[in-house]
């Protein structure tokens, strides 16, 4: 990206491609979680007043997936651009894994909600869960078995918004890494950034549906791309 000058204010978006080379399944590409499971049946409170079984087994299978992955390069390089990086700076993602922080980043917004906390639909307090949903355990808070994951299925609306615009109002730079761009209120935080005057910079396997909103698009793996990015802007 020409001059990285003026920049001080970062807003970093992640998708689950980030996540890919740590050996968790993306969404839409092939193999992707939605060829297994149709969205409608496992990610909506419909599908979950239908049928909890299904949508609790879904989320149980996949909160045990991610604890035997390991962050990979990408997700290193941003822990390391937080930790030095002296202005805003802030990581916005829509991957409810934990290896953002297992890698060490701090300022890290989790939009559509975490896999490791479960919510209780009785006292509304979340709690750290890393068991199975399941066999309706009790709340650790108020004891009713009515925790559900603590994720934002479709239709719902995704969390601390009102933070991320505000961070989006003084971003002087947005990068997207590792997302198709497909979900909103997500997929429109690109042209919203460009519309307040930010920078704008994707690191995407393949060009994501909102592509055309980026002055640069560079195209590979995060592992790659990442890390090189992080170092770039470190030098400045
Ligand atoms: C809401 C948590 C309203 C659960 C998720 C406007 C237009 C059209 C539709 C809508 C609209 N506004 C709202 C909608 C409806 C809907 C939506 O967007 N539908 C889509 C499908 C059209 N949005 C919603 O329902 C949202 N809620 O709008 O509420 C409201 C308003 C007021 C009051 C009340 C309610 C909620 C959306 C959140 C749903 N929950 N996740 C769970 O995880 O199970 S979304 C989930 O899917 C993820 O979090 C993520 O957001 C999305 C998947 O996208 P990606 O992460 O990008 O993954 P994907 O597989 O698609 O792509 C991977 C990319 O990585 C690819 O580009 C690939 O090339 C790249 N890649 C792969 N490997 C690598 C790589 N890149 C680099 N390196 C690699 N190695």
């Amino acid at each position: 990206m020409a001059a990285m000058t003026g920049i001080r204010n970062i807003m970093i978006l992640t998708g689950a491609g980030i996540s890919a080379e740590s050996g968790i399944d993306t969404f839409r590409d092939a193999g992707g979680l939605w060829e297994q499971h149709r969205v409608e049946d496992v990610a909506t409170p419909e599908a979950f007043a239908r049928d909890p079984e299904l949508v609790l087994r879904f989320y149980d299978m996949r909160r045990a997936a991610i604890q035997t992955k390991a962050p990979n390069a990408a997700h290193h390089a941003l822990a390391r651009l937080d930790e030095h990086w002296p202005g805003d700076l802030l990581i916005v993602t829509q991957n409810v894994d934990d290896l953002h922080e297992r890698a060490g980043a701090s300022r890290v917004l989790h939009m559509h909600g975490q896999h490791l906390n479960a919510w209780c639909t009785a006292c509304d307090e979340r709690s750290r869960w890393t068991d199975t949903l399941l066999d309706r355990p009790p709340c650790p808070a108020c004891g009713e078995a009515a925790l559900r994951p603590d994720v934002v299925w479709f239709g719902e609306m995704p969390y601390r918004m009102d933070e991320i615009y505000a961070a989006l109002r003084e971003a002087d730079l947005f990068v997207s890494i590792g997302t198709s761009g497909a979900v909103y209120p997500a997929a429109g935080l690109v042209r919203e950034a460009r519309e307040l005057g930010a920078r704008t910079l994707e690191l995407n396997l393949e060009r994501s549906q909102g592509s055309l909103w980026f002055e640069e698009t560079r195209l590979g793996p995060a592992t790659e791309l990442v890390p090189a990015w992080v170092d770039e802007v470190m030098k400045k």
